[in-house]
């Protein structure tokens, strides 16, 4: 099946024609807990916590989604992540992420896991070369996020993972920003696939949420076991919301991306943006490895405009159609500042590490008209 067919059918075929009903979509199974016929026999579905109709519809089509054999639905991205964290690390161990990563997976690591002695480095994955170099006996997984937030670099997760695998570390790629529609890291070799389901996979920017997609068994017994156990699992109601979602993903994204371009090359060429990271471009410096291993190139853009933080506060003064907000992957048009924003919890010195300067914007584009949004940009930018 092409992603557009398992994109609308997949999620509610697991309940199609099975219930009483014959419902169309998925019903959204409220109930918290499920009746047995005796003590040691529970039906299908005993607890919430632990299964639901409606988020295993949902799982099921995450699954298919990553071109997994399992998914899992939690109730943030950062809630999925805690839960790998939990999983598979244990007091001791070490993790390698890239340096520019989302401000709250970095702050997770240093400021909540650091607690139980677990130790994280931030290096630059875009090259491979000197990756060996970074491994301590203690590194159990590589943390990639590609493209990366908010610096929009690309990691090569096939080269990663054949350099990871040989030390039995396990590679987990965050791919909320291209979604399973434009990227499957499982097929690239990764062995762990994570989202924050809160932007593009639900797309209207209206439920939290997070998911895992895998293949080893093994793997999948000790995280889901984590899940249940401790509960960061996604509601009902919300299962609903990522399906509903789910299913308009294949026109979202290439409508995301179709304006994400225009924009960029629009930025390119405005006298007041010093530099604009888009890997669709061709100045990219890793345009030809986006697109080696993905379908497209997103709806996220990163800038630099000239002036400073002052300049950036009289942009978005000035902008009308794209609102002030964190977060990405709705279909309305946000732009952020992450150095004070969505990045803030690094110190200026980590973020100066990363590449985050003071002037750097970053904006997730809409599916609005590509000329309105121009037309609001251009509007901002010749004022200030
Ligand atoms: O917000 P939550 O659903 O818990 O997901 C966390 C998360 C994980 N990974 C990436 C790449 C993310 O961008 C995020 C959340 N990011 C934002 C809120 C943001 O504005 O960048």
């Amino acid at each position: 099946m092409k992603k557009e067919t398992i994109v609308v059918r997949t999620g509610d075929s697991l309940y199609q024609n099975k219930l009483y009903s014959r419902d169309v979509v998925t019903p959204i199974h409220l109930s918290s807990t499920n009746s047995r016929d005796e003590i040691d026999k529970p039906g299908m579905f005993e607890y919430v916590r632990c299964d639901n109709p409606t988020r295993n519809s949902l799982e099921h089509q995450l699954a298919k989604l990553e071109n997994a054999k399992y998914g899992i639905a939690f109730a943030s991205g950062l809630a999925a992540e805690t839960t790998i964290l939990l999983s598979l690390l244990k007091a001791g161990d070490h993790i390698i992420a890239c340096s520019d990563l989302y401000g709250g997976t970095k702050r997770l690591v240093d400021k909540v896991f650091n607690n139980f002695n677990i130790e994280g480095s931030y290096i630059n994955l875009t090259a491979t070369e000197n990756l060996e170099s970074s491994f301590k006996p203690t590194t159990r997984i590589i943390w990639i996020e590609t493209p990366s937030n908010p610096m929009m670099l690309l990691a090569d997760i096939q080269k990663i993972s054949q350099i990871a695998h040989k030390h039995n570390i396990l590679v987990v790629v965050d791919n909320t920003f291209l979604t399973p529609f434009f990227q499957n890291p499982l097929d690239l070799g990764a062995d762990i696939v994570i989202h924050s389901g809160t932007k593009y996979l639900g797309g209207h920017s209206d439920v939290l949420n997070g998911a895992i997609m895998l293949n080893d068994d093994s793997l999948y017994e000790k995280i889901r076991f984590v899940h249940t156990a401790t509960g960061g699992v996604l509601a009902p109601f919300d299962s609903y919301l990522v399906m509903r979602g789910i299913k308009t993903l294949a026109v979202r994204m290439e409508a995301h991306q179709k304006n994400a371009l225009a924009l960029a090359q629009f930025l390119e060429k405005h006298p007041k943006v010093d530099k604009v990271y888009y890997p669709g471009l061709a100045s990219h410096p890793q345009h030809s490895l986006a697109i080696k291993q993905a379908r497209g190139f997103g709806g996220m853009i990163s800038f630099e405009l000239k002036g400073g933080e002052k300049k950036v506060r009289d942009l978005f003064s000035h902008l009308k159609l794209f609102i002030l907000a964190e977060s990405l992957g709705g279909v309305e048009s946000l732009i952020e500042h992450p150095a004070t924003m969505t990045h803030v919890s690094m110190s200026k010195q980590e973020q100066q590490e990363a590449g985050i300067t003071d002037s750097l914007i970053r904006v997730s584009v809409g599916i609005e008209n590509i000329d309105d949004l121009i037309e609001d940009m251009e509007g901002g930018l010749n004022t200030i």
